[in-house]
């Protein structure tokens, strides 16, 4: 279903939207995505079509920037990420919470068509259980992140409920990618240890050897983005919340994947504060709702992500551009 015309995506300088921009650019056409940051100026990457500045606490100038484009849809990426949350909670809840809250008034006012905004599997605390994590389960997060994510999985389903607001949201794993750094996260390490080892053949690694987390590569992170927005939404059954899963693996696997390519590579293990947060994330996720709403597949496994990473990092530090 491709009935959007418009769409804005607020915090699109980041790992997954600036990737996301090009992507909904090549479907829906330069002109009708319209990227915006933080920033004055866009990124370069997402220079090739239509920027704004927002800052997603901005009521005021997010419906100017609605109104200018005739916007119909947003897609919301502003966050403050599990480890920068928890070296400033106000602000994580702030931008988190305040900034989406002002989207979903927005939206309602206005009638706005759809919503999309990330949930995480951070949304998910010690008390759930971490192997095929289910859909339905104890949501009790010990990071404000988490809290965050919850509480606007909560709010996605109230406007659902409530005004017949067409919102929609998956939460996604760890995500890798070689494009965009990521901005502050637990899952950082995955992505890291990958330029780390091209560039030094090394990595010191913030999270133990054992540590198993649920990891998607970017190609399918955009892929379910597509497929959940473009889904027929007479399917969905659930809204804000999809478990979307794809592989799972430890740091030391993640090593030893690299290992196969480069194999003097080296890592060394030491655990910081942000251990204790992988501790309270789910091992591996089942996603059987999000499989039988809107079809979800992943394509990506660890081997053919290694690899694919691997080019592609070797090619930016053969040119110079890392
Ligand atoms: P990121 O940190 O890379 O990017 C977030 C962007 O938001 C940045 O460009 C930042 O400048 C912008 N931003 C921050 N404050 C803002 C504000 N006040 N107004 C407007 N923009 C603001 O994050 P990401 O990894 O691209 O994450 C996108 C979404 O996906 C988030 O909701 C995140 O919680 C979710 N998510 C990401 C991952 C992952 O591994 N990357 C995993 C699970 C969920
Ligand atoms: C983080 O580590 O904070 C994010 C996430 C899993 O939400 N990558």
């Amino acid at each position: 279903m491709n009935d959007l015309k418009k769409i804005l995506i607020i915090g699109s300088a980041g790992q997954i939207g600036s990737e996301l921009v090009l992507k909904l650019r090549s479907l829906y056409g330069n002109d009708n995505i319209i990227a915006s940051d933080l920033k004055d100026t866009p990124t370069e990457s997402i220079a090739n079509g239509p920027y704004e500045k927002v800052d997603i606490n901005d009521s005021k100038r997010i419906v100017e920037v609605v109104k200018k484009y005739n916007i119909d849809s947003i897609i919301n990426f502003a966050a403050i990420l599990s480890a920068n949350g928890e070296k400033n909670p106000m602000l994580a809840w702030n931008v988190n919470i305040n900034g989406y809250m002002n989207i979903l008034e927005i939206a309602r006012e206005l009638n706005l068509k759809r919503i999309l905004t990330p949930s995480s599997i951070a949304a998910f605390g010690p008390s759930t259980p971490r192997e095929n994590t289910p859909q339905e389960t104890v949501l009790k997060p010990t990071t404000i992140y988490g809290i965050t994510k919850v509480t606007g999985e909560l709010l996605g389903d109230y406007y659902v409920k409530k005004y017949g607001l067409d919102v929609r949201g998956l939460r996604y794993p760890g995500i890798i990618s070689h494009e965009t750094l990521p901005g502050g996260g637990t899952t950082d390490f995955a992505v890291a240890i990958y330029f780390d080892a091209i560039k030094y053949k090394k990595y010191t690694c913030f999270v133990s050897e054992p540590t198993r987390l649920p990891m998607m590569y970017m190609p399918d992170c955009l892929k379910a983005t597509v497929d959940l927005l473009q889904a027929d939404k007479d399917k969905l059954i659930h809204h804000s919340d999809f478990n979307v899963g794809a592989m799972s693996f430890s740091a030391g696997e993640l090593a030893q994947s690299i290992k196969k390519y480069i194999p003097d590579f080296e890592i060394i293990y030491k655990p910081d504060f942000r251990q204790a947060i992988a501790d309270s994330w789910p091992m591996s996720i089942d996603d059987s709702a999000a499989r039988n709403e809107w079809g979800w597949k992943p394509e990506y496994d660890l081997d053919a992500m290694t690899k694919d990473m691997l080019s592609a990092i070797s090619e930016k530090h053969e040119k110079g551009i890392i």
